[in-house]
């Protein structure tokens, strides 16, 4: 008799039952660091009384090697697109539910349909922030040392070894990314930033070689507060972050002065994406927090804060008028055609591109 009850019970909650059970209020978030306004997350839980953890990385390498171990935990990623785009490729993302993302109609049309050549249609994820891959450095101690004329608007003024020498005493620091520094150093040798050419790797990673004596460090954040302090001078890094190093270096009165410039050989436009791990737990609480992000407001707030690009077209007259005018984050058109998106590697040329990174980092 009692287990009659206990059925008929069961039974009875699942016809009022929804028709999926609903998720436990959680999300677990995998971004990159300093890239999120101070109140975002708090606003967010506020808003929908999800609880988020909110862990940070600052390499594509380490989080593709995440994903594709699989049972990452996490429910959204950013992946840059054209690491993203070999990811949906290995099935590691789930399809977006559009009819769960409504501010979808915010974002810049142009741009969604640019990615697009990653994620055809833009099924797998939208655009959180993009930025280029340029030169941070610190005015006075350049100029001290390679005179009013230093080359701060060119690659040559970290890869010419004549250059680096001279700025080796004060801090040079690249990017620990090998799929930006070497096309990077390609693009400096007068090659197709683009190329795959195993031989086109080979060259720009001896040009890393050369310089490497002069070169402090490969780190990915760690810059950003050592440019502010006045502990490295010149940081082959991504503008927004460049960006802070100054906010923070003004806010600390210390007379340090950053500037980022997007050099005139050109640089690397990238673009980073919002994607749900096909495994992900928690896949309607990821819809949340990306239709959130896709709030004018809240994306406005998130470049205000962290000097990264929005690709949200109803934030622009949200965004500071600083930010807005400054030609490193949004540059003129004439810049833009500059810029080189970069290529989707495959497996081998990865490989390729890897070994000769390594090769570079250690001098040989
Ligand atoms: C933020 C890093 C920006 C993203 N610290 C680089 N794709």
């Amino acid at each position: 008799m009692k287990f009659r009850t206990v059925l008929m019970a069961s039974a009875a909650s699942m016809l009022v039952a929804p028709a999926f059970a609903e998720e436990e209020k959680v999300l677990n978030i995998y971004n990159w660091s300093d890239y999120i306004a101070e109140d975002t997350i708090e606003k967010f839980e506020e808003e929908t009384g999800i609880k988020v953890t909110y862990d940070v990385f600052d390499s594509n390498e380490v989080l593709e090697a995440k994903l594709l171990a699989g049972s990452s935990g996490y429910d959204i990623v950013v992946p840059s697109a054209s690491f993203m785009a070999r990811q949906i490729q290995a099935g590691v993302f789930q399809k977006l539910d559009k009819s769960k993302l409504p501010n979808l109609e915010n974002m810049d049309g142009q741009i969604m349909q640019n990615v697009g050549e990653y994620d055809p249609g833009n099924e797998h994820a939208v655009v959180y922030m993009w930025g280029t891959t340029g030169i941070g450095y610190n005015v006075e101690k350049v100029k001290e040392r390679l005179g009013e004329d230093a080359p701060t608007d060119s690659l040559a003024l970290i890869f010419d070894p004549a250059n680096a020498e001279k700025l080796a005493d004060c801090g040079i620091s690249l990017l620990d990314a090998p799929t930006e520094i070497i096309p990077a150093a390609m693009n400096y040798l007068g090659l197709d930033p683009r190329s795959t050419d195993p031989e086109d790797f080979k060259k720009g990673a001896e040009a890393i070689a050369a310089i490497k004596p002069h070169v402090r460090y490969f780190h990915s954040s760690q810059y950003i507060n050592d440019l502010a302090n006045g502990d490295t001078c010149v940081a082959m890094g991504w503008s927004g972050d460049v960006f802070q190093a100054r906010d923070r270096a003004d806010e600390a009165d210390n007379g340090v002065s950053i500037s980022y410039t997007i050099p005139k050989e050109g640089a690397l436009q990238w673009f980073d994406m919002l994607a749900i791990p096909a495994d992900a737990k928690h896949p309607e609480n990821a819809h949340k927090f990306i239709n959130f992000v896709m709030d004018a407001q809240i994306t406005a707030d998130i470049t205000n804060y962290v000097w990264y690009a929005s690709a949200n077209e109803k934030a622009i007259d949200l965004i500071d008028g600083e930010i807005l005018e400054d030609p490193g984050i949004f540059p003129a058109d004439e810049v833009k055609e500059k810029l080189w998106v970069s290529p989707v590697y495959d497996a081998k040329q990865d490989r390729v591109l890897n070994r000769e990174w390594t090769k570079a980092k250690t001098g040989q």
